[in-house]
C-alpha cells in the first residue's frame, strides 16, 4: 500500500510538473495519488447516524396542549487529536452525515443550540475500555452509527464503527482484530502517552508527554508514525514510519497505565462516572488503596472510593457512588505505588478531567 501510494504520488508530482508547472506545490495533494485500477484511493469516509427525537413538553394550558417533537441535538462535532473540529448539522429528521479523514482518530460530541448534550462512547474492542475515540479505518462504504442512544451526557451508537472499519485491511474488522494497525503492538498495549484516548500513533498532539515522561530515556519515541495515513502531502518521500520499532527492546523497569477513564482532559464528565485505569500488566490488588490510587478535587479534597480490580486483573476502578463529584470541578487521579502481580512498579501517573 505504501509503495503504491508513493509511486502514485511521485507520478502525480511528475504529471503536475509537466502539465501544470504553474501550479507548483499545490499539485502534490496526496489525496489525489493514483492507485491500482486507476481508482484514486479513498481518503475520506462518510459517517452517518441519527439521534432520537424528544417530546417537548410545552407549558400546557387546559385547553391547548401542543406537544411537538424535535431532535435531542442539532449538531454533531468530530474533534481530532489536535483539536481540529468538523461539524455536521443534524437535520429536522434527526439524521446527520459527516465526512472524516481515513487514518485519523476522532471524538464525537452532540450539542443543542450550542449547549453540550452528550459525548459519544464507543466500544472498539472486547478487551479495552469503552472509549470516546474512534479511528476512521479503511473502507469504502459509509460508517453507519445507526440510531444513537443518549442518556446522562453519553451517547451510544447503535452500530459500533469498529465493526465497520479495518485499519490494516487484513479482512478482520477493528473490533475483532487484536492489532488494528498491524504494527505488532496489540490494541491492549498501544501506548497513549498523554492518556487522552488517542493512541500515540494517531495523536497529532503529544506535546504534553515530553514534559511528563521526563526520565524515560529515548527508548521509544511516542510520536512515531504520527503522520501515518494523515496525508500530510510530504509523506511520499519520508522514512517508512510503519511500525518498525514494535519490539520494545528489553523489559522496562516500569509498567505503564495504558488507558484511563475519564480520559485525561475530558470535560462534561458525569458526577458518578467511575474512575478506571487499565495497566499493561496484571495489577496486584493489595497495592491499590486510597494512597496509591487517589482522586482529589482541585483543592485537594479526596473522593472516597470503593476499589475494584476487573478486566482479568488489568483494570483498577474507583467506584464512588457514595462520594459523587461536584459540578464544574476539576479532579485528578494519581497512581503512585501500585505494582503488578509480577512485582513491577506501575509508572506513577496523573491525569485530570472536569465535571459537567
Ligand atoms: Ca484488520
Ligand atoms: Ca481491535
Ligand atoms: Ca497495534
Ligand atoms: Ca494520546
Amino acid at each position: 500500500m505504501k509503495p503504491l501510494l508513493t509511486v502514485g504520488l511521485t507520478l502525480a508530482l511528475v504529471l503536475a510538473g509537466i502539465f501544470f508547472p504553474a501550479c507548483g506545490d499545490e499539485g502534490d495533494n496526496s489525496l489525489q495519488g493514483g492507485a491500482e485500477a486507476g481508482n484514486p484511493p479513498v481518503s475520506t469516509r462518510v459517517v452517518t447516524g441519527s439521534v432520537p427525537k424528544k417530546q417537548n413538553t410545552l407549558v400546557a394550558r387546559a385547553d391547548v396542549v401542543t406537544p411537538t417533537l424535535s431532535c435531542v441535538a442539532d449538531e454533531v462535532t468530530a474533534t481530532d487529536s489536535a483539536g481540529e473540529t468538523t461539524t455536521g448539522e443534524i437535520s429536522t429528521d434527526c439524521k446527520f452525515t459527516i465526512i472524516l479523514i481515513i487514518g485519523k482518530a476522532y471524538s464525537f460530541g452532540f450539542t443543542l443550540n450550542g449547549n453540550f448534550v452528550a459525548t459519544m462512547t464507543f466500544s472498539n474492542n472486547a478487551s479495552t475500555l469503552t472509549t470516546s475515540v474512534m479511528v476512521i479505518g479503511e473502507g469504502e462504504a459509509s460508517i453507519d452509527l445507526g440510531t444513537v442512544a443518549i442518556q446522562g451526557g453519553k451517547a451510544f451508537p447503535e452500530k459500533q464503527p469498529a465493526t465497520q472499519t479495518d485499519q490494516d485491511g487484513d479482512g478482520t474488522t477493528d473490533f475483532d482484530d487484536e492489532d488494528d494497525n498491524d504494527n505488532g503492538v496489540p490494541d491492549t498495549l498501544e501506548e497513549d502517552c498523554d492518556l487522552d484516548g488517542y493512541w500515540d500513533v494517531y495523536d497529532d498532539d503529544t506535546s504534553s508527554c515530553t514534559s511528563e515522561a521526563e526520565e524515560d530515556d529515548e527508548g521509544e519515541d511516542s510520536d512515531d508514525g504520527g503522520d501515518e495515513g494523515t496525508d500530510e502531502g510530504d509523506d511520499g518521500s519520508d522514512d517508512d514510519t510503519t511500525g518498525d520499532d514494535t519490539e520494545d527492546g528489553g523489559e522496562e523497569s516500569l509498567a505503564l497505565i495504558v488507558e484511563v477513564n475519564p480520559r485525561n482532559g475530558a470535560t462534561n464528565v458525569g458526577l458518578d462516572e467511575e474512575v478506571e485505569a487499565r495497566a499493561g500488566c496484571d495489577i496486584d490488588s493489595t497495592t491499590v488503596d486510597a494512597t496509591t490510587f487517589a482522586i482529589r478535587d482541585q483543592r485537594g479534597n479526596a473522593i472516597t472510593c470503593d476499589y475494584e480490580i476487573s478486566g482479568s486483573g488489568t483494570r483498577m476502578e474507583c467506584d464512588h457512588d457514595k462520594s459523587p463529584f461536584s459540578r464544574a470541578t476539576t479532579y485528578s487521579a494519581t497512581v503512585s505505588g501500585v505494582t503488578c502481580r509480577n512485582g513491577r512498579l506501575i509508572e506513577p501517573t496523573r491525569w485530570q478531567w472536569t465535571t459537567e
